[in-house]
């Protein structure tokens, strides 16, 4: 948006709960109840604002039991609600916040609506609906799941995109990494949330990963196991640090898939962690590229110059906290350091951190941006990685895909 609405502070709110800092939860939540006001003429991406802002008011609620907060996260999501005004009942991708006109990207197959972000929403508007008693966001987040449900899939997988006006899948690209990632997240999510009651979802998700296991996933020469692109029927033998975010997602479905098969999934989690983690070691700084490659003699490196740059991304932690708690194998703990110290040494600036544009250079350049996800995400994952599992334990929480904790709801 192209107004001030306090990213960093909401983002980072449940983070500053966790680790204690009580004296700047209460700064951040007394700038929530003077400033924070959605009545602004800005066009706001419908998916980000739900998982950072929604999902952020939201876990700051049901952390600190503070109404603002909740009544903050339905003032909200009341002004992204135009968004699902299309013919199929598929968000657009943006909303003006003050209008409710909605559109999306001309860049998106022709401007369709995008997996990743229509499917990142169930967690919060379940949530939204248990929390207020309106059953208005369920019903939009399970008429997606119902239209999704009905429509065919090339080779099983679910394309990146979806026509809003059409009903009709764009471009059949598949993707684990940006443009798909966070959709099959929510669907195992919808299903932890829900006391593992959502059979439905669960089994969405099984057929999924499916899919992408016999499409998507490779070992490389060297033996290395990968996730790809799927492109047109071809496979892109290219993973995204974003597509990193999986082997946890792996090892968290673990158990109640289908034929019994937890070893097979929590070594896979394992097998990603392992491969996400070579691509760290494999620069020179020790942090991971945006896009690494296994093609030729290359093997979990970075080919293309843009595609060289570390922005305090969290996935490959996120896995390595998942990794620990279902295992307590201590190598984890030991990635985990080696990526605290890396961003120490090569992130930290005098007004917080900064990414970098090339982690293969001796001396790197900063972009000069702090995303708001580092504090959300990539501190909260290290900070877990180092505590004990009985802080925010699994069978009572679930992390938003922006790493903000929701009760299951029994
Ligand atoms: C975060 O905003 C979320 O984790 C999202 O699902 C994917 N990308 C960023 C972090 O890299």
């Amino acid at each position: 948006g192209n107004s001030q609405m306090g990213a960093t502070i909401v983002d980072a709110l449940d983070t500053l709960y966790i680790m204690g800092l009580h004296d700047e939860f209460r700064e951040g939540q007394e700038w929530i109840d003077k400033n924070l006001d959605f009545s602004v003429n800005s066009e706001v991406s419908v998916f980000e604002v739900n998982i950072r802002f929604i999902g952020g008011l939201l876990a700051a609620y049901y952390l600190s039991g503070q109404e603002v907060f909740k009544i903050k996260a339905v003032q909200l999501a009341g002004k992204l609600l135009p968004a699902f005004n299309t013919p199929t009942g598929i968000p657009w991708a943006m909303v003006n916040l003050k209008s409710g006109v909605g559109r999306n990207w001309g860049w998106a197959s022709a401007g369709s609506s995008i997996l990743a972000e229509f499917g990142t929403l169930h967690m919060e508007f379940v949530h939204l609906s248990y929390l207020t008693g309106d059953p208005v966001y369920y019903n939009k987040v399970m008429h997606i799941r119902k239209l999704l449900q009905k429509m065919d899939r090339p080779n099983g997988l679910y394309p990146n995109y979806l026509n809003p006006r059409t009903g009709r899948w764009g471009q059949h690209h598949t993707s684990v990494g940006g443009l798909g990632d966070s959709f099959y997240e929510y669907l195992l999510k919808a299903w932890l949330m829900s006391d593992k009651t959502d059979a439905e979802a669960r089994k969405m998700y099984d057929d999924a990963i499916e899919a992408i296991e016999k499409h998507l996933i490779r070992k490389s020469n060297g033996g290395l196991t990968f996730i790809g692109e799927w492109k047109n029927g071809h496979l892109e033998r290219k993973m995204g640090h974003l597509t990193c975010f999986a082997g946890g997602m792996f090892a968290l479905g673990a158990d109640g898939s289908r034929d019994d098969k937890a070893g097979h999934y929590l070594q896979l989690g394992a097998e990603i962690a392992h491969t996400c983690h070579e691509s760290y070691d494999r620069t020179t700084l020790k942090l991971g590229p945006e896009a690494f490659k296994f093609d030729g003699g290359v093997e979990a490196v970075a080919v293309r110059q843009n595609e060289k740059y570390y922005i305090l991304r969290p996935e490959v932690i996120e896995t390595y906290w998942y990794m620990w708690r279902f295992t307590h194998d201590p190598k984890y703990r030991q990635w985990g350091w080696e990526a605290t110290q890396a961003i120490d040494k090569y992130c930290r600036v005098s007004g917080g951190f900064s990414g970098v544009k090339d982690v293969y250079s001796s001396s790197p350049t900063y972009d000069d941006v702090q995303q708001s996800f580092f504090l959300a995400e990539t501190l909260k994952y290290l900070y877990l990685l180092f505590s004990n599992d009985d802080l925010l334990p699994l069978d009572n929480w679930v992390f938003n895909t922006e790493a903000h904790p929701l009760p299951v709801l029994h």
